[in-house]
């Protein structure tokens, strides 16, 4: 420990500490613009530059340790006059165009102008005088250079929380600017359209491609059946968008806000994460029965889930030698897309073509997703618009409709039904331990005890997790997995994913069954989920997604009656010619 001293205030602090954290834990609070928890420090903004009492120069907060004896001052003159020139030159390189700017609200450097009164121009407007870009070939992310103010947290994001480098920073000086290989469309290079970049992006330079008013329309339109799908962790992200405090689940209120906003169904992805379970759990073991009983060699282990479509791009970019091990199943999007056209067409008499089918994802890869060319098995656009949590938050906001005065709902039905199974989807490891219930009970013919419904080794925030499971007296048919570890491992962020296939692709990899997901924490801390986001707002909604969990009358996907029924009036059976052609895909290399 050592001592310092802030604005009068003495504080004993760990050694190593940051003269920011040392504030933090003071209740002081500094500003900052490129500083960010998830991210490894910069200090290239300055903003939140502090005072040293006996020295001339200021220095920045976030990346100053503190040392025996320091005095500090966050306040002083010096450091208000500072800051504000700072925060000056930042608007004067930034088009400020903030009122008709997505991100107006929700800008950290539009707070920072309000908080020190930034009312005059003392520099001369450069971004008036610019050249610049916007990329919008993406059906993920805009990129707007002309509002991007260079603090890099979108570079250490993609380097560092996703390990793809698909943003760079390119030139000096004035000329500087944050870009791709060779300055091509964000769709030519290897980004993934993960969208941690616009989670991390202190201003409007990145933001998710919106289809709100497309959604708007298509909802009044009387001729059209517009049915809505809502993601796993859509219901444990929205709360913040409405003024709850992180970890809040609102599926209710969320339910009944979507009705109210005038969808004619409102139904769950969650159902076909059920369903995912019983095509991938099936998958699975036909893949063990294939390497470990008939020693056939074309068929890989260990099998990767196929449900993020940030990953499923990361390994088509990366290791597209590699794609073998994918499993074939569609995501639960795309399922459900896949199905709402055909199933759920003829179940309601209703014409496919008279359907729209719109999905609110806590990501925005989902957008890419659903407009990949193969997505169409219905023989329509599965799945025609992707929104996500913040867009349905801004269209719940422009409905007038007050959240939290809401009562709750339930989904619909056909579509709506799900277990605990589906639920965890939207936390990382979630989709291991909804397949490993489901595969434990097909396999040995023996309920999974309650007590050990919750796989605590598959749970956590580690970036890779492991799990062990020793099969013991399977029923007729599984004698071959009798004594067989079922080796499993979790990967969430891709920098994590790297480590699992590297092993992959030198064959070492020690595991049957690998679960990644390309954001940290999951679908809980994807790129379309309320900003800002760090571990402990991510560690709030995860609890909350065990939570609901914990609640619901059924937490084995198999048990799902509405699926069981799907199979009984539509598919047939799990991995059947109807299952391959609707639910599965291929990728692309
Ligand atoms: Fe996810 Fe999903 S769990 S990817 O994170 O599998 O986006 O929430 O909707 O599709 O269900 C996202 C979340 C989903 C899908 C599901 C999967």
């Amino acid at each position: 420990k050592i001592n310092i001293n802030i604005n009068g205030i003495a504080l004993e602090v760990d050694q190593g500490k940051t003269i920011l954290e040392a504030a933090d834990q003071a209740g002081i609070i500094i500003p900052t613009l490129c500083y960010h928890k998830d991210l490894c420090i910069a200090g290239n903004c300055r903003v939140c530059v502090v005072e040293l009492i006996g020295q001339k120069r200021l220095s920045a907060a976030c990346a100053t340790p503190c040392e025996e004896g320091m005095e500090i001052r966050t306040n002083s003159l010096h450091v208000r006059n500072s800051r504000k020139h700072i925060i000056e030159l930042l608007l004067s390189e930034h088009r400020a165009e903030c009122t008709s700017c997505y991100k107006n609200g929700n800008c950290e450097l539009q707070k920072l102008a309000s908080d020190y009164k930034i009312v005059t121009q003392d520099f001369i407007p450069l971004a008036q005088q610019k050249k610049y870009t916007i990329d919008q070939f993406s059906p993920s992310i805009l990129k707007d250079d002309s509002k991007c103010i260079r603090c890099q947290r979108c570079v250490r994001t993609c380097a560092g929380l996703q390990g793809v480098n698909a943003l760079s920073v390119a030139h000096k000086g004035d000329r500087m600017k944050i870009t791709t290989f060779f300055e091509k469309a964000i769709t030519e290079v290897v980004c993934t359209n993960c969208g941690q970049c616009i989670n991390h992006c202190p201003t409007g330079a990145l933001v998710e491609r919106n289809y709100i008013e497309e959604v708007w329309d298509a909802i009044s339109d009387p001729e059209l059946h517009v049915v809505v799908q809502t993601a796993p962790a859509v219901r444990v992200g929205l709360g913040e968008e409405m003024g709850f405090p992180p970890g809040e689940r609102v599926t209710g209120r969320m339910v009944e806000a979507l009705k109210r906003l005038g969808f004619n169904s409102v139904l769950d992805t969650d159902f076909t994460a059920d369903l995912t379970i019983i095509e991938e759990g099936t998958e699975l073991l036909e893949r063990l029965k294939k390497t470990l009983k008939e020693k056939d060699p074309s068929v890989k282990l260990p099998m990767a889930t196929s449900c993020s479509p940030g990953w499923i791009k990361y390994i088509e970019h990366l290791y597209s030698d590699c794609l073998e091990h994918l499993s074939t199943c569609k995501s639960p999007q795309q399922m459900f897309g896949a199905l709402v056209k055909t199933y759920y067409a003829e179940s309601r008499s209703l014409k496919p073509e008279k359907i729209v089918s719109v999905s609110i994802m806590p990501c925005t890869a989902k957008k890419f997703e659903a407009a990949r060319p193969e997505m169409h098995a219905s023989g329509y656009t599965d799945v025609d618009y992707v929104l996500t949590t913040r867009e349905l938050a801004i269209m719940i906001k422009q409905a007038g409709i007050d959240f939290a005065k809401l009562p709750e709902s339930s989904f619909d039905r056909l579509m709506g039904q799900s277990s605990g199974a589906g639920v965890i989807f939207g936390a990382t490891g979630g989709v291991m331990e909804a397949a490993l219930r489901t595969v434990y009970e097909l396999v040995t013919g023996r309920e999974v005890p309650f007590e050990k419904l919750n796989i605590t080794p598959v749970r956590g925030s580690e970036g890779i997790r492991e799990a062990c499971i020793k099969i013991e007296n399977p029923q007729e048919g599984w004698e071959f997995l009798d004594g067989v570890e079922l080796r499993c491992a979790v990967a969430h962020g891709l920098v994590h994913a790297k480590q699992l296939m590297d092993q992959i692709k030198a064959g070492t990899s020690p595991y049957h069954f690998i679960e990644i997901m390309a954001c940290p924490g999951g679908c809980l801390g994807g790129g379309g989920q309320p900003i800002p986001t760090n571990p402990e707002i991510r560690a709030k909604r995860t609890e909350a997604i065990y939570a609901e969990d914990e609640e619901m009358p059924l937490r084995k996907s198999h048990e799902n009656p509405e699926v069981l029924l799907l199979y009984k009036n539509f598919l047939g059976h799990p991995l059947g010619k109807k299952s391959h052609h609707l639910l599965h895909t291929s990728y692309i290399e």
